[in-house]
C-alpha cells in the first residue's frame, strides 16, 4: 500500500552527498603474533614492485564509506597479460585473516568484501563499482606474467556521507574516555548517513525502524539532519503494508519498497521517531501527517494480545526484535515496549489535543501495565519473567523499567538487583546496551551509567574500533547472529548513542 504522497515529499528530500577525497595514510605490514594482530608501518606502496603473490596493505587512517579507485603502472618489459587481483577490504583487521571460502553462516557470504578482478591494460587507471565501508585494504597480485612488475601508483577513496564531521563541535569535556566516545560515535553516524539513516555501510546498507529511532535521536544532538530524519519516517509511512502494519525495513534501490519483515516493537517505535522528531524541530506539519501512521501501530499490536491482556507469545519466529542473542524470549519484553510505545502515543496525541485518542491510550497503558505485572513480576526472584519457561533476562527487566511499569524507587532496586544476580541471557548488541544506559540514567543512576558506557563502548575501544560495533558481547568477542562474524558489520548506527547520552544528560551544551 504505497502512499505517493508520502514518498514523493520523501523524494524531494534526497540529500547530495558531500565528497571527500582519502588518500592513504599509510603503508602496512599486518601479522599475527601469539594471536594478537599487529600493525607496522612499512615503505610507502607505490614503491614496491609486485610480482606473483605479492600483497600490500593500505591504511586510510580512519573508517571509510566510499568508492575506490586505483591508478596502476609497470617496471620490466610491455606488459603480455592481464593482472589478476585480488582487493579485500576490512572495517576492522581482524577481516584480513578471514578466508570468505571458509565462510559457513546463514546470511549471504555476498555481503564479505573481497574482489577478484583482471586488468587487461597496464597502465591505467580503474574506479570499482562499488561502495564499501573499510579503513585497511589488502591488494594481492594472484598472478602477473614473469617479464614485468605491478606498481600501484595510487590509491584513493571517494569518501560519502550526507553530513560533514565539521559541521559538529566536539563534546566539551576533560574527561579523555568520554571524548574519544564522543569522537567514535560521530565517526559511526556520520558513515551510516548516506541517502537515508543506513544501519550498517557494510552490511545490511537499508533503513531499519529500530536503528533509525537510535540514529535520529542522536543526530538530533550532533549533526542536526532534520530533513534526513524527515524524508525517512515518509519512506516507511508510504510502504505501509496492506492491514496498515509498518515495515521493520525499507529498500531505496531501485525504487522505494518496504522489506516482507514485520516486527512488533520496530513498528511500534514509530510514535517515539516522530515525537523525538517534532521535539527537535516542532515541524507541525509532519507531524499531522504522520499521525495516523503511528497511533496505527499501537492499535494493531493491541490485537496481538493474548486472553490475559499481555502480547502473545510468538516463540523463536522473528516477529519482536529487542536483541540478538540466543534464546533470549520476548513476550514480556515486547509488552513492556508496547506501554513505552503507548506513552509516546499519548504525548503525540496530547499535541495534536485529540481527547479520544488520549483517553484510549491512557485506559490501555493502565490495563497492560497491571496485566504485566500479574502474568510477568515473579516476587520470590525480585524480577520480571518471560515465555513458557519463565525466562528472567536483562533485555524484559530493562524495557519493564522503560515502561515505568513501577515508580521510579522501585524500578532503582530492580536494576541493582538485576546488576547483583546477572541473569544468564545477557544483552550482545550496543542496541540492547543503549537501553540499559537509559534505564540507569532513568533511574537517578548517572554515573553509573556513564561508568558502564565507558567500559562497555570503551573496551570496544580498547579493542581496536574506529567505528563502534554492530555486536560486542565482552563474554563471547566472536559473537555472531549469522553464523560467523565475517559477515558482522563494525560500523553499525545502532551503536552510535554515546554521544547523545553525553550531550543530552552529561553537558550544558547539549541542544
Ligand atoms: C540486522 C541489522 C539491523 C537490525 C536488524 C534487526 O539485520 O543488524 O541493524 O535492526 O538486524
Amino acid at each position: 500500500m504505497k502512499n505517493q504522497e508520502f514518498l514523493n515529499k520523501a523524494l524531494r528530500l534526497l540529500p547530495t552527498l558531500k565528497e571527500t577525497k582519502v588518500e592513504v595514510a599509510q603503508t602496512v605490514e599486518v601479522y599475527k603474533e601469539d594471536s594478537e594482530i599487529k600493525i607496522e608501518k612499512t615503505e610507502t606502496y607505490s614503491d614496491k614492485q609486485l610480482n606473483k603473490g605479492s600483497r600490500i596493505y593500505l591504511d586510510f587512517g580512519n573508517h571509510q564509506v566510499g568508492y575506490l579507485h586505483l591508478k596502476l603502472g609497470y617496471t620490466g618489459s610491455h606488459p603480455d597479460a592481464p593482472v589478476w587481483m585480488r582487493i579485500h577490504f576490512a572495517e576492522n583487521p581482524v577481516e584480513l585473516f578471514e578466508n570468505a571460502k571458509n565462510y559457513r553462516g546463514w546470511i549471504c557470504s555476498s555481503w564479505i568484501e573481497e574482489e577478484q578482478i583482471h586488468i587487461d591494460t597496464i597502465p591505467s587507471e580503474i574506479k570499482l563499482p562499488r561502495r564499501y565501508a573499510f579503513r585497511y585494504l589488502e591488494i594481492e597480485t594472484i598472478d602477473t606474467s614473469m617479464k614485468w612488475q605491478l606498481v600501484v601508483e595510487d590509491v584513493v577513496c571517494r569518501s560519502v556521507s550526507s553530513v560533514s564531521l565539521d559541521d559538529v563541535k566536539p563534546v566539551e569535556t576533560d574527561d579523555e574516555m568520554a571524548k574519544k566516545l564522543d569522537r567514535v560515535s560521530l565517526r559511526t553516524l556520520q558513515n551510516c548517513m548516506q541517502d537515508v539513516f543506513e544501519d550498517g555501510p557494510k552490511r545490511d546498507r537499508r533503513m531499519w525502524l529500530g536503528d533509525l529511532r537510535l540514529q535520529a535521536r542522536a543526530n538530533y544532538y550532533t549533526f542536526k539532519n532534520y530533513d534526513l530524519a524527515k524524508r525517512c519516517m515518509y519512506i516507511f509511512a508510504g510502504l505501509l503494508f496492506n492491514e496498515g502494519k509498518l515495515s521493520a525495513c525499507v529498500f531505496t534501490e531501485p525504487e522505494m519498497e518496504p522489506d516482507d519483515t514485520y516486527l512488533l516493537d520496530y513498528a511500534l517505535f514509530f510514535s517515539s521517531v516522530l515525537l523525538d522528531y517534532y521535539e527537535a524541530t516542532g515541524d507541525l506539519e509532519t507531524l499531522r501527517d504522520l499521525y495516523d501512521v503511528a497511533i496505527d501501530q499501537i492499535r494493531i499490536a493491541m490485537t496481538q494480545l493474548n486472553e490475559k491482556n499481555v502480547v502473545e507469545d510468538l516463540g523463536d519466529a522473528f516477529w519482536c526484535f529487542l536483541d540478538w542473542g540466543d534464546g533470549l524470549n520476548k513476550q514480556a519484553g515486547a509488552t513492556a515496549v508496547l506501554i513505552y510505545c503507548i506513552r509516546y502515543g499519548i504525548r503525540l496525541a496530547k499535541i495534536l489535543d485529540k481527547q479520544e485518542d488520549i483517553s484510549w491510550l491512557e485506559e490501555k497503558q493502565a490495563m497492560l501495565k497491571e496485566a504485566a505485572v500479574k502474568e510477568f513480576w515473579d516476587e520470590a526472584l525480585g524480577m520480571f519473567v518471560s515465555g513458557p519457561d519463565c525466562q528472567a533476562s536483562w533485555a524484559t527487566q530493562i524495557w519493564m523499567i522503560l515502561a515505568r511499569v513501577f515508580d521510579k524507587e522501585t524500578n532503582c532496586k530492580l536494576i541493582h538487583h538485576v546488576m547483583e544476580v546477572n541473569p544468564r541471557i545477557r544483552m550482545v548488541t550496543p542496541y540492547m546496551y543503549h537501553h540499559y544506559i537509559d534505564a540507569l540514567i532513568r533511574c537517578d543512576e548517572k554515573e553509573l551509567a556513564l561508568e558502564e558506557m565507558k567500559r562497555y563502548w570503551g573496551e570496544m575501544i580498547r579493542d581496536g574500533a574506529d567505528t563502534f560495533w554492530e555486536l560486542y558481547n565482552p563474554y563471547n568477542r566472536e559473537e555472531s547472529p549469522y553464523g560467523s562474524s565475517m559477515v558482522n558489520s563494525y560500523c553499525h548506527a545502532w551503536s552510535c548513542t554515546p554521544t547523545y547520552f553525553l550531550r543530552k544528560f552529561y553537558m550544558d551544551n547539549g541542544k
